[in-house]
């Protein structure tokens, strides 16, 4: 089984990639052009100073996409002799977030490696590092206006589709439906929203009659469950496109009084949804590789940083152990696809 979560993007369409992103490169640089093929050649600078800021601490899906120990952000720019560090706030909100922002930026970043927690209220100060020279890309959650690129899990499509898709199949496509989500203010959970509410017009029986906010929290995300469940009796379907909310509405449904009556399905990472896949009251969710994703967003920042890349479509850069990648329309970076947890598969995942 070629599964992307474990083996990174396809080796086929690698190769094609790689043959015509040659062709094109040598056919530039015999006109003479200053080109992504002179830049490429340039050696990637070593010792930047890269600050990796997930919307919160403590999260165990950013702890997979930013720890040394996974493999993450931060094992890639220790690879590549660059000196990284984590930083954020404890709760998934601007004003836990900015300060730690403008600290890595008082101590020298050349590169900032963001997962926004509101696009809105970052970008001044995105902006005003980013004037300053600083390379600014964001991962997991963007800032479309005031960042270099954007290190995107898969398509927003893609993952409205697939998490609507799951609960429509367990509920059979009938019946009320409410959102489970990170913040109000978080671009990823919005992008995916959108998507879930078009995707859902294939659905005419099934409706959606509520989105809660958890705030990335787990008391926060009982409490809005827990008041879902009062408020709309006859719930059959949750979905929860973030780690944090999955988990603790499967806590709220691991019952008797609530499995297999309110289906579940979201976002989560294997670790905390094991059990929940198990024992029925989630049998599937979805996610990527949180690792891949923190991996390929420093490989990407350094690159650009060091000026091998700049973020026009096309150009083309070596992510280590996960292959080339290029650089796609709006500045964007795409690692691949949602990959879909069950009890068959579930196993053989440990993050
Ligand atoms: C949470 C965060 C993050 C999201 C994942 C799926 O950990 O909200 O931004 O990408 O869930």
């Amino acid at each position: 089984m070629n599964n992307p979560i474990k083996s990174g993007h396809l080796r086929t369409s690698l190769l094609c990639a790689v043959t015509v992103g040659l062709a094109v490169a040598s056919m530039v640089a015999v006109s003479g052009v200053a080109t992504a093929a002179s830049r490429s050649s340039r050696p990637l600078e070593k010792g930047l100073k890269a600050f990796v800021i997930p919307k919160n601490l403590g999260n165990p899906y950013f702890n997979t996409s930013d720890s040394v120990k996974s493999g993450g952000a931060l094992f890639a720019l220790k690879a590549l002799s660059e000196h990284g560090t984590e930083t954020s706030g404890t709760s998934a909100t601007p004003s836990s977030q900015i300060p730690a922002i403008q600290g890595a930026i008082t101590k020298g970043a050349n590169i900032l490696i963001v997962s926004a927690t509101d696009p809105a209220a970052l970008c001044p100060t995105l902006k005003g590092a980013m004037a300053r020279g600083v390379t600014v890309v964001t991962y997991d959650s963007d800032a479309p206006m005031c960042r270099d690129l954007w290190i995107e899990q898969a398509t927003s499509q893609g993952i409205g589709d697939i998490e609507v898709d799951i609960i429509a199949a367990e509920m059979h496509d009938t019946g009320q439906l409410a959102i489970v989500s990170a913040a109000p203010t978080a671009t990823n959970q919005n992008a995916w929203i959108g998507y879930m509410k078009t995707e859902l017009k294939k659905f005419p029986h099934i409706k959606l009659v509520k989105t809660v906010y958890g705030m990335d929290d787990t008391a926060t995300s009982t409490q809005v469950t827990e008041g879902l469940l009062t408020s709309y009796p006859k719930l059959a379907g949750i979905i929860s496109p973030t780690t944090v909310g999955i988990a603790a509405a499967a806590a709220v449904l691991d019952s008797s009084k609530y499995r297999g009556k309110v289906h579940l399905t979201g976002l989560g990472t294997p670790n905390q949804m094991r059990k929940y896949v198990l024992d029925g009251t989630c049998p599937q969710f979805a996610l990527w590789n949180p690792a891949f994703l923190g991996y390929l967003a420093a490989y990407a920042a350094v690159n650009f940083a060091s000026g091998v890349i700049t973020n026009a479509v096309g150009q083309s850069f070596s992510a280590g152990k996960l292959g080339n990648y290029k650089v796609g329309p709006d500045q964007t970076i795409l690692l691949g696809k949602p990959f879909v947890f069950n009890k068959k598969n579930i196993a053989q995942f440990h993050f």
